[in-house]
């Protein structure tokens, strides 16, 4: 089984896959994509990807792209463990998980202080009462998220895919927050996220997926 794994560091979908890959024990071969040099537009990967997004995977000359979808798949190849695991419910709540966190708290919480601090043009000031706006449902989402562990991660006692959806958007929460006091995001995870993401950081192939230009 040969499997190319195309990623970007940074990049939010990317990493879900990766530590996903990792915690299945899948072989792979890695290839990080240049943002900066355009490496997703080169006529090679276009060929494979057409939308010339990370991650895709191209597993024995089958490629895909689309997060969740190589999530879903990686769960059926892998064998062993899973990323969905338990009955048709368990499975089912995961599912529900991952689709409030892309709604709720990345969709109306995270983006738009993302976008303010991030996406305006030089010079033009970030709309304040928006930035609130997202800091409130983000409260409200690390209320709701908190109330959802069931043990040390969302599903029970090891990680599953909605813990790798859910953590790098958390790691965006603490990054923008050290990077951007202005957003007032430092200090906002409560305890049970925060620790929860402490797990998600002591896992023991974690470093190894952290993005290098994130380390200052
Ligand atoms: N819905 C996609 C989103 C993937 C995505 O937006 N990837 C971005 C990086 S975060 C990308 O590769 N952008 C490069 C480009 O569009 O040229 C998924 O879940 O995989």
């Amino acid at each position: 089984m040969a499997l190319t794994f195309y990623h970007g560091q940074g990049s939010p979908y990317s990493w879900r896959v990766w530590l996903a890959l990792e915690h299945l024990g899948l072989p792979y071969e890695l290839k990080v994509l240049s943002f900066s040099e355009k490496d997703q537009l080169k006529p090679e990967f276009v060929d494979l990807n057409p939308r010339h997004q990370v991650p895709t995977i191209v597993h024995d000359g089958f490629a895909l792209w689309e997060s969740l979808a190589i999530l879903a798949y990686l769960d059926e190849i892998a064998g062993g463990r899973r990323l969905f695991p338990g009955t048709a419910q368990e499975r089912a709540r995961i599912w529900r998980l991952i689709r409030e966190d892309e709604e709720h708290l990345d969709g109306k919480g995270l983006t738009p202080i993302y976008d303010e601090l991030y996406k305006k043009p030089e010079g033009v000031a970030p709309d304040e009462a928006r930035l609130e706006a997202g800091r409130k449902k983000l409260r409200e989402e690390f209320d709701t998220f908190g109330r959802e562990l069931r043990g040390p991660f969302l599903a029970g006692e090891a990680p599953t895919a909605a813990d790798f959806v859910m953590y790098p958007d958390i790691a965006y929460v603490k990054r923008i927050g050290l990077k951007k006091p202005e957003s007032k995001l430092a200090g906002i995870l409560p305890p049970p996220i925060a620790q929860w993401a402490a797990r998600i950081e002591a896992l023991p192939y974690f470093e190894k997926t952290f993005p290098p230009h994130w380390r200052s």
